[in-house]
């Protein structure tokens, strides 16, 4: 763990342009402040979804084409605290339809507080917490002949690049059968003056939440970064859709991490990028599935058409 770790970020500071996965935020610290970051007012990714999920769960239900009769298998993937998902479970249990919803994330912190969370207010759902990587988990599955949503939501596929996203619903496509759902929550292209401040906030906690990942280097790999000499520095190319967090260093400056035994140079103004957060449409998703099993049926908006969550069928 700690290797591929120490391989990585090696690796992405070697490179030029130096870059840093934005996978590795998600350190204990790095959950906290993303909690804070999906209540900011300036964050409306989550409560777009939220919107979707609460106020139009019937649309998701009938676009969903489930049949009350068969027992179906509800994945998540990347669950977290699952609230978007909590009133599609009760409504789908009040309409008597037949599931078992099985969250998978990474963090077992995460799924044990989600499945404490459901056992009190939605003790008739069956909950089955996965801990683990996703594609293991879905292999796995495939023994069962029962079919599956997949819901992957949050536009988390929004930090891969569109090749990237490809090559991950492709993957999703392998393991599932004819006939298998995936619901896919996407933030849509819109204008800058929407998008940055939700990677520039007014408190600074998504900067506290790019420069943890200097402090991660510096707790585990024993880095001597100096949080005071970088700066977050988020970017938005409105024609392209595309998001971008950076660490900009703020001086001539040589960092030294001791695991991995080298020192690393950076000039003011020189920049680390972090993380891409890519904004969708029609045709760009039409795009990405196009060489993968999957066809698009439905989308669904929130109110204020900032996010969509579009339904494909395997
Ligand atoms: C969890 C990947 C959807 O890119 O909007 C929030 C992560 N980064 N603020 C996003 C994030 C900075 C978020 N995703």
């Amino acid at each position: 763990m700690i290797d591929i770790f120490k391989k990585e970020i090696k690796q992405g500071l070697e490179s030029n342009p130096k870059t840093l996965p934005s996978k590795y935020f998600y350190n204990k610290k790095g959950d906290a402040l993303f909690v804070e970051i999906m209540n900011l007012p300036e964050y409306y990714l989550t409560r777009s979804e939220l919107d979707i999920f609460q106020n139009k769960t019937q649309e998701l239900i009938t676009a969903l084409q489930l049949n009350v009769n068969t027992h179906f298998e509800l994945i998540e993937l990347g669950a977290g605290d699952g609230l978007k998902t909590k009133k599609l479970l009760s409504t789908l249990n009040k309409q008597n339809y037949k599931f078992d919803y099985l969250p998978i994330d990474i963090s077992l912190n995460a799924l044990n507080l989600l499945k404490k969370d459901l056992l009190g207010t939605l003790p008739d759902v069956s909950v089955k917490t996965q801990q683990g990587d996703y594609f293991e988990i879905l292999a796995s599955l495939k023994q069962s002949n029962k079919p599956k949503v997949i819901l992957f939501l949050g536009s988390n596929i929004g930090n891969m690049n569109d090749e990237k996203a490809e090559q991950f619903i492709y993957n999703l496509g392998a393991n599932l059968k004819p006939g298998d759902k995936l619901l896919l929550g996407v933030d849509l292209i819109k204008s800058k003056d929407i998008v940055l401040p939700a990677y520039n906030d007014e408190k600074g906690i998504t900067a506290q939440f790019n420069l943890n990942l200097l402090e991660r280097i510096n707790q585990e790999l024993d880095g001597d970064f100096n949080l005071n000499k970088f700066k977050h520095q988020p970017e938005y190319n409105e024609t392209q859709g595309i998001a971008k967090s950076f660490i900009v260093s703020t001086a001539n400056q040589t960092v030294n991490i001791k695991a991995i035994g080298a020192s690393y140079n950076f000039e003011a103004g020189e920049k680390i990028h972090t993380e891409i957060s890519r904004k969708y449409n029609d045709a760009l998703i039409k795009n990405i599935i196009s060489n993968t099993d999957f066809a698009l049926d439905t989308k669904i908006l929130d109110s204020k058409k900032y996010f969509a969550d579009y339904i494909l069928t395997r």
